[in-house]
């Protein structure tokens, strides 16, 4: 799953049943021309595998890693503990608490390993991506002019839809 030949971002995920909804940061970071890679990884069943990929990846040339787990979801955490990089956090729902479990679980890091930790739900792999972007964009012009067009675009969608909605209630009015 490697987007190009120099990842900056690192998207590891718990199961590849995560994929179908983190793979919303893969686009996204696409979208940036941010080069990653994609990984299934878990603290639990390949806990060695998770331990080497944080220990190598600042030698490796990453820069933030995306952690993206449900349920009991230390991947952050385990991550985070093998590295300095910047590791945020991507609560998944599902299962019995539907991602209360993976929101807690991140959330709650002992002190001098923060993992960050971002939005439950299908915002959290968008959110988790841009927040990775505006790190990379501290010290990326390039990066940040492409950020300010971004947000440009969504205020003009939600002006957009505000003269919709507008137009909607007057033709119901008839006036
Ligand atoms: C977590 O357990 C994974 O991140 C996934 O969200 C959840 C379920 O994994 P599977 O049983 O579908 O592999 O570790």
């Amino acid at each position: 799953m490697e987007q190009a030949k120099h990842p900056v971002v690192g998207i590891v995920m718990g199961s590849d049943s995560d994929w179908p909804v983190v793979r919303k940061a893969a686009e996204i970071l696409r979208e940036f021309g941010v080069a990653f890679e994609a990984r299934v990884i878990s603290a639990h069943r390949t806990p060695e595998t998770a331990a080497r990929y944080a220990a190598e990846a600042e030698s490796r040339g990453l820069l933030v890693i995306l952690a993206a787990a449900g349920g009991a979801a230390h991947l952050g955490g385990v991550l985070a503990a093998h590295t300095v990089l910047p590791v945020l956090g991507i609560p998944i729902a599902g299962g019995a608490l539907n991602g209360i479990d993976a929101l807690l679980a991140i959330v709650q890091m002992p002190a001098g390993i923060p993992v960050g930790t971002l939005t439950l739900g299908p915002a959290g792999p968008v959110n988790a991506a841009l927040l990775a972007v505006q790190i990379l964009a501290t010290a990326d012009a390039g990066l940040r002019k492409r950020l300010h067009a971004y947000k440009e675009e969504l205020q003009r969608k939600v002006e957009a839809g505000d003269a919709r909605v507008a137009a909607e209630l007057r033709q119901e009015a008839g006036t």
